[in-house]
């Protein structure tokens, strides 16, 4: 009896050490479940932490209508297109041309232009726009006019290029053989859906004027501070136009011949009219420039043949265009703000 009731109590003893182990095991893993779980939930706070971070700063960016170029890191893999009209235009704007403007000054105000070319970041622009510049000998508009246009182009969401093109030498100018060479070399380095011919003193005062090219080749210049806002005269296309890389081939471009000043922006608009197209303008309170002062340029004459060329255009314009502008290319060179085409056209037939 004795050994029975001490084994009975060995048995019991046992019972409670298994119990308390079960016991402790129980508490144990409950307890280390509960720190894992913190852990874990650590790091996801800490996850969606970093994405706010990264939403709210595209949110601040959008807010403060900064410079659409600034860099903002993307969640997204994909982009969506830009909107019909951005957010960041400002409309009219007072131009103001200080005297001690340098170069160095205009590139630190656009870091995020490379080589001449600049691209939205936030999302996927509507039209890749090449900006073509005829220019000798006028630096100072050139830096004013690049001073405006890239923020102004900036503003705008646009995918585009600066392309100046110098005219080497001293020879008769010719700026519409030089936009020619615009059209053609800057063809070679991208695809770009819309040209935009640009006069080098002509600084657009309204981002509403839009950079960008519409079904039919459009005229950017309905008023200037020198002709008093007005348009110069009925069908004046010169200045700043528009025109597609379809629209301005289809017209076979400029013509090479007029040398000198005058008459070649005539030309272009008769090209246009015998395609049937018809020249748009966008409206007069936007489509605003401002001219810097100038006087004529030394090899810039009146063109006293224009008239004659005038009378010809249905006659010359399938031979004496984009197919028959043969010149000698000297240099392109992509600078941080543009990129500049040098050109000679000293052997060229000229008329004076
Ligand atoms: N251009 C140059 N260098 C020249 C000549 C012309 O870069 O030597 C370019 C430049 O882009 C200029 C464009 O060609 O904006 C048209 O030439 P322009 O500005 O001389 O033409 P506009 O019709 O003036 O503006 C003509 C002479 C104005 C005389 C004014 C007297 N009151
Ligand atoms: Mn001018």
């Amino acid at each position: 009896m004795a050994l029975n009731s001490y084994v009975f109590h060995l048995f019991y003893k046992f019972k409670v050490l298994v119990l308390v182990s079960l016991c402790l095991m129980v508490l144990w893993t409950t307890f280390s479940y509960f720190v894992d779980s913190r852990e874990q939930f650590s790091k996801a706070k800490s996850i969606v932490e970093d994405f706010r971070k990264v939403i709210s700063l595209q949110d601040s960016q959008k807010e403060e209508k900064i410079k659409p170029s600034a860099k903002v890191p993307t969640v997204k893999s994909f982009q969506s297109h830009c909107p019909a009209v951005s957010p960041y235009l400002r409309g009219a704007s007072k131009l103001i041309f200080k005297a001690s403007l340098t170069l160095e000054e205009v590139q630190k105000e656009n870091p995020q232009v490379v080589k001449g070319r600049y691209h939205p970041t936030e999302c996927s622009a509507l039209q890749h726009v090449a900006i073509l510049i005829p220019h000798r000998n006028r630096e100072k508009h050139l830096l004013y006019l690049l001073e405006h246009l890239h923020p102004f182009l900036q503003r705008q969401q646009l995918d585009y290029g600066i392309y100046v093109i110098h005219q080497a030498g001293s020879t008769k100018f010719n700026r519409a053989k030089l936009l020619n060479v615009g059209y053609l070399e800057a063809l070679k380095e991208a695809n770009w859906d819309c040209f935009i011919f640009h006069d080098v003193d002509l600084v657009p005062e309204n981002d509403f004027n839009s950079y960008t090219c519409d079904k039919q080749p459009k005229h950017l210049v309905v008023g200037r501070n020198s002709t008093g806002y007005r348009l110069r005269y009925q069908g004046y296309f010169g200045g700043v136009t528009a025109l597609t890389r379809d629209q301005f081939s289809k017209v076979n471009g400029f013509s090479n011949s007029y040398w000198g000043w005058g008459g070649e922006d005539d030309d272009l608009r008769i090209r246009v009219q015998m395609q049937n197209m018809k020249v748009v303008r966008p409206s007069a309170n936007v489509a605003r420039y401002t001219m810097i002062f100038h006087k004529r340029d030394h090899g810039n004459e009146v063109n006293q043949e224009r008239m004659k060329l005038l009378r010809q255009v249905s006659k010359t314009w399938k031979q004496d265009g984009l197919n028959s502008c043969s010149y000698k290319l000297l240099s392109v060179e992509h600078n941080p703000l543009y990129i500049n085409i040098t050109v000679d056209f000293s052997m060229q037939p000229k008329i004076s």
